[in-house]
């Protein structure tokens, strides 16, 4: 059995009997032992502090688990770590049980990220990023991630970013992420998650609720490689809702590209709605961008734009968008859309969006809605 390096180096010496007794005893600290007796052992840090916490992420190694007990924690330096986890021992930072944790910002820097993380393997869930000076969550050239049920909200920049070459096999799994907002620039760079200036491919965001951000709700400018969206909803977003007089948010619901890249992101069963500009644009993206069954509804300009590129559109639905169903160019393929001929555009079973804002699911799956669903298996998002 391997046993972890670094500051857990002294555990070398423990026999498994004395590792129990360790586990059992108090200071928050206990070894987990796996028992395939091949795979790296666990050291699990239980925190109750701000300063237990910001020291947990600084020394985190392959390995270790982090649970924070309940409460708001008020970091004054950015959450930061470069360390690496492994297939077979992640690095874990997470809610203690079921327990409700907010990491808030609102004591750090200026200018300062609230969390960023450079290593690969690591597992963030069901914690709360908010109050950030500038950006929330950040995640930069980082492999196999998984970051789920995470709250990103009031941010002073994006809630959540992925970033930089070598950004591979993430996951962002039932995110919500609103209301941040770039007070610098006016609202016009806090997008709800921005994946941007980057590459690296089998990264997916599933799940996700993108709303009420100054700018975007989903941007990827610049990120060169493949990214998968599915069942993830962007409503509300580029709207002045801090009484700035010179605001600039853009609020797109789904910004699929600029900047350069042409890339054929994959684009399924999503739903953008009161959107203050379009709820899905390629963003001069001229990639073979794929959407199939998105719903966009109520938007301020498109529900699809898609002009200059060579996105492929099928089993859309767009639906009382204030500047038309969609505009697509000429290299722009389409196919049983509901803009096409022949497609009749069914009835919505509801424009009631209550229940879309409302709690998820135990598991952190998105709230069971009627809300624009069709009862259609041949068009339309299925808003779950
Ligand atoms: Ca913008
Ligand atoms: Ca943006």
């Amino acid at each position: 059995m391997r046993i972890g390096t670094g500051r857990h180096r002294r555990t070398r010496t423990l026999s498994i009997a004395a590792a129990v007794a360790l586990a059992s005893g108090a200071g928050g600290v206990c070894l987990g032992l796996s028992t395939d007796g091949a795979s790296a052992a666990t050291t699990t840090v239980t925190v109750s502090s701000t300063a237990q916490l910001e020291t947990a992420v600084k020394n985190a190694a392959a390995g270790t688990v982090i649970q924070v007990r309940a409460g708001t924690y008020y970091p004054t330096t950015t959450l930061k770590s470069t360390a690496n986890g492994t297939s077979s021992a992640r690095i874990t930072l997470q809610a203690y049980g079921g327990e409700k944790v907010r990491i808030d910002g609102s004591k750090l820097p200026a200018g300062s990220w609230l969390a960023g993380i450079y290593g690969d393997y690591w597992t963030v869930q069901n914690l709360t990023f908010r109050n950030s000076p500038a950006q929330g969550f950040v995640v930069t050239s980082s492999v196999g991630g998984i970051f789920r049920n995470l709250v990103t909200a009031s941010n002073g920049d994006s809630g959540f970013t992925l970033r930089g070459d070598g950004t591979t096999d993430n996951l962002v799994q039932n995110l919500d992420s609103y209301l941040n907002y770039d007070a610098a620039g006016h609202g016009q760079n806090a997008d709800g998650l921005a994946i941007k200036f980057g590459s690296g491919t089998g990264n997916r965001i599933t799940g996700a609720r993108l709303y009420n951000n100054a700018d975007d709700g989903v941007d990827l400018w610049q990120y060169s490689s493949s990214v998968t969206i599915d069942h993830t909803w962007a409503f509300g977003n580029g709207r002045n809702r801090w009484n700035d007089t010179a605001f600039e948010g853009n609020g797109n619901g789904f910004k699929l590209g600029g900047g350069g890249a042409s890339v054929a992101h994959v684009v399924n069963n999503n739903a953008a709605w009161d959107n203050n500009l379009h709820g899905f644009t390629e963003n001069s993206n001229t990639g073979a961008i794929l959407l199939n069954r998105n719903t966009a509804y109520s938007n301020a300009q498109s529900g699809f734009y898609f002009a200059t590129g060579k996105a492929r559109l099928a089993r859309n639905l767009a639906v009382g968008n204030k500047n038309g169903l969609s505009k697509l160019g000429s290299s722009t393929v389409s196919a049983a859309n509901n803009w096409d001929s022949g497609i009749v555009t069914p009835a919505l079973k509801s424009t009631d969006a209550t229940a879309a804002y409302g709690a998820r699911q135990s598991n952190g799956s998105l709230p069971a809605t009627t809300f624009l669903t069709v009862g259609s298996t041949a068009i339309g998002s299925t808003m779950n």
